[in-house]
């Protein structure tokens, strides 16, 4: 709050302002403060209207999330706002920006609503595992009616202005100030002595008894699943047919269930592990200009990712054709950005704008940061990190897109190792959220701030990673990808695989990943790996299809086949008979392998993988390696990433199967992690090992 206080007065119009940076939320002192406000604007007889505002951008984005972990302190929302709602003056939200959740509750308890035209209005608390838990399922309807209250809760996209007035939740927009705006429109409300709209007093709009059900079963199956979708429409269900209050209280105890959910704990924990700190913000060096080499699918989704992000990009490619067909798919998304609506036309415009090819390396003078996206492979690499060091300018820094090669290599042979670090993005690189920022042995504080800066500002999840093997997510990825291969040498079916890893909640299976990316992208990645697993088994099946062509989607034939009529994929006989060709050879008993047994060794080798990770310091947290996971590679968000999975198993339950496995499967690949081991001897869990190392 503002050092005199969240109320000032205009004249007969009282304004309290939201104002907990950055985007005042509903913190406990701010509840206090708004409940004290209106208890005492109503009784000051010198006081005819009241409008509620936020300072800065936004009204208000909602609960604070921060606050959901421990135990709750009075005066909750709920009560606060059927307090606001029950003052006997107008009250005037002023809503801009963030209205969010408990804010947007906060603006339907109001008696009248104006907003600016950046409103952002919705219910975004289903992608943290709730429900509207402050009156939002018995108010919104009342305004808005019933499909649309469905659609905004369940969804939890925000509404714009417009649609936001079409449907009565916003009476009236401000063009010019807002807040003086709303104190005029408060005080003419006053003037004309109507009584206050209290939305809970509006009639409930007429609703077909079955209109919830069917809303229900026609939600995709994977929300179905979850604690919070059931629940909104279970509450909006009884906010039609019971009078407020019990509609009131019902939602109320359905959100508590939802709150209590290990789903709700898990998307709560990606909620802050995805805006993790960045290091070193000070020390960012600005970036208008940058540069990308190598003008492949890679290359040109990063200069999307950068041009939209308001950072000139110039693609290089030695041979013209590549560029042209880079400068070609680098429009062709832009277009498509703006077709699909995430671009408006002036954003996309300016993207366009800022984008340009050159045939020559020289041109990486005029940048400030340099993405290198050209083949992997070492001496490809070094060898234009050679050159870069010396046509880059001065505190350029230079940036390897690299998926598992050293980056200490690459930074040595350009000769100025301060300035290289890893920027990992992942493909399609201008729709994926995640880069990791490789933290090379030489790369500077001020290197290493600027990319996650640039990171940040182009929207992506940055997440700073050590130099070695595949990083994070690649290097546990191997020990996923190990366990279904085996299994699959062992009986498993290629898509009893995938349907075992959908199940548990992958966002694809890995065969079928597998066959997306290219399955000749690993084998090359094998070929170069010198410390691969001395193994005949290790990715043979991968290896076996690569080696005979069948490279995924991209030659019609991989895991699966692609050549049916519409190319929709189709398990296919022959590679069943090459993958027991395979077994025979190695001499591997064939059994019935269950969906259970490969979900559990491919979710455990990602949990034994992380552990070492954290251990080696390669990732900072285990928040990081979830981050990673749900980003990168579609680990159930409901479950929180690998490491939180394994939080809510508990450790001993994660080590005891560890062990099972080594007994089972042998010691090779089932050593149990040591700092598992240490933790689950200890009992405790890796975000509390977390919290202790960070003094929280
Ligand atoms: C709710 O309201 C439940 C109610 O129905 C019922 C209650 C009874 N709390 O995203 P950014 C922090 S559930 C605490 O990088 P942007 C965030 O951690 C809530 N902190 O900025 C970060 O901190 P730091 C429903 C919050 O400009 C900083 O703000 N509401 C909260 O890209 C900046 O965040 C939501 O789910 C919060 N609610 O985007 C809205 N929100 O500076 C969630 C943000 O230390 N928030 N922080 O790194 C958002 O969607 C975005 O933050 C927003 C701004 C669009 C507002």
């Amino acid at each position: 709050m503002s050092a005199d206080g969240p109320v000032r007065r205009d004249g007969d119009v009282a304004v309290f302002t939201f104002d907990n940076p950055p985007v005042n939320a509903l913190s406990h002192p701010v509840r206090e403060a708004l409940l004290a406000a209106i208890e005492s604007l109503d009784s000051d007889p010198s006081v005819r209207a009241i409008v509620l505002a936020g300072k800065g951008r936004n009204f208000v984005a909602g609960a604070d999330v921060r606050e959901f972990d421990r135990p709750p302190l009075e005066p909750l929302l709920p009560a606060v706002l059927t307090r606001v709602e029950a003052c006997g003056k107008p009250v005037v939200a002023a809503l801009s920006g963030a209205t969010l959740g408990g804010g947007a509750e906060t603006a339907l308890a109001c008696h009248y609503r104006c907003a600016a035209g950046d409103l952002q209005f919705g219910f975004p608390e289903v992608s943290l595992g709730l429900l509207p838990g402050a009156g939002g399922t018995v108010r919104l309807p009342r305004l808005a009616g019933w499909q649309a209250s469905l659609d905004l809760m369940t969804g939890g996209r925000p509404l714009g202005i417009d649609p936001a007035i079409e449907l009565g939740i916003v009476d009236r927009r401000m063009d010019g100030d807002l807040v003086a705006g709303a104190v005029a429109w408060a005080r003419e409300l006053a003037d004309a002595g109507l009584p206050p709209r209290r939305v809970l007093e509006l009639p409930v709009p007429p609703s077909r008894p079955a209109q919830f059900e069917e809303y229900l079963r026609a939600l995709p199956a994977s929300a179905r699943k979850l604690p919070a979708p059931p629940r909104i429409v279970e509450a909006l269900a009884c906010a039609a047919i019971l009078p407020a209050e019990a509609a009131l209280a019902r939602a109320r105890t359905l959100f508590m269930e939802c709150l209590g959910s290990v789903e709700s704990r898990a998307l709560r924990h990606l909620f802050f592990a995805e805006r993790r700190p960045a290091p070193d913000p000070d020390l960012a060096r600005p970036v208008a200009q940058s540069a990308v080499i190598g003008a492949g699918t890679m290359g040109a989704g990063i200069t999307v990712s950068l041009a939209t992000g308001g950072i000139g990009v110039t693609l290089i490619d030695a041979r013209q054709e590549a560029l042209d067909a880079g400068l070609a798919r680098v429009k062709s998304l832009i277009d498509a950005s703006e077709r699909k609506g995430r671009l408006d036309a002036a954003a996309a415009a300016g993207a366009r704008g800022r984008v340009r090819g050159s045939l020559t390396l020289a041109a990486v003078a005029g940048a400030e940061l340099v993405i290198e996206a050209v083949f992997e492979n070492l001496a490809v690499k070094c060898e234009l990190f050679s050159r870069l060091g010396e046509l880059a300018g001065p505190g350029c820094v230079l940036a390897t897109n690299t998926s598992t090669l050293d980056v200490d290599a690459i930074a040595a042979s350009a000769g100025r190792p301060a300035d290289v670090v890893g920027m990992h993005f992942f493909s399609p690189a201008n729709v994926m959220r995640l880069v990791e920022v490789v933290h090379g042995r030489g790369s500077s504080r001020g290197s290493l701030a600027t990319a996650h800066a640039v990171a940040k500002r182009i929207g992506k999840i940055a997440i700073p990673v050590g130099n070695a093997f595949g990083f994070v997510g690649n290097r546990m990825l191997y020990a996923y990808g190990r366990e279904k291969e085996l299994a699959m040498l062992e009986g498993a079916r290629p898509e009893a695989v995938d349907r075992a890893l959908q199940d548990f909640g992958m966002a694809m299976g890995p065969n079928a990943v597998g066959d997306l990316a290219g399955l000749d992208i690993g084998w090359q990645v094998r070929k170069e790996w010198q410390d691969k697993p001395d193994d005949p088994r290790y990715y043979r099946v991968s290896d076996r299809l690569a080696e005979l062509g069948r490279f995924g989607q991209k030659t019609g034939r991989g895991f699966y086949r692609y050549d049916g009529p519409g190319g929709e994929r189709a398990p296919d006989p022959e590679v069943v008979d090459l993958i027991l060709a395979e077994a025979e050879r190695l001499g591997i008993p064939q059994r019935t392998v269950e969906a259970g047994e490969i979900v559990n060794r491919c979710v455990l080798a990602l949990v034994n993988e992380g552990a070492r990770i954290l251990d080696e310091g390669i990732a900072e947290t285990p928040a990081d390696i979830d981050a990673i996971w749900c980003n990168g590679y579609g680990f159930p968000r409901h479950r929180g990433g690998p490491m939180f999975h394994a939080d809510s198993l508990g450790l001993p339950a994660v080590l005891r199967s560890i062990r099972a496995l080594s007994a089972s499967h042998g010691a090779r690949y089932w050593e149990p992690a040591g700092l598992l081991a240490r933790l689950a001897g200890e009992g405790t869990t890796f975000a509390a090992w977390q919290a202790a190392r960070s003094g929280g």
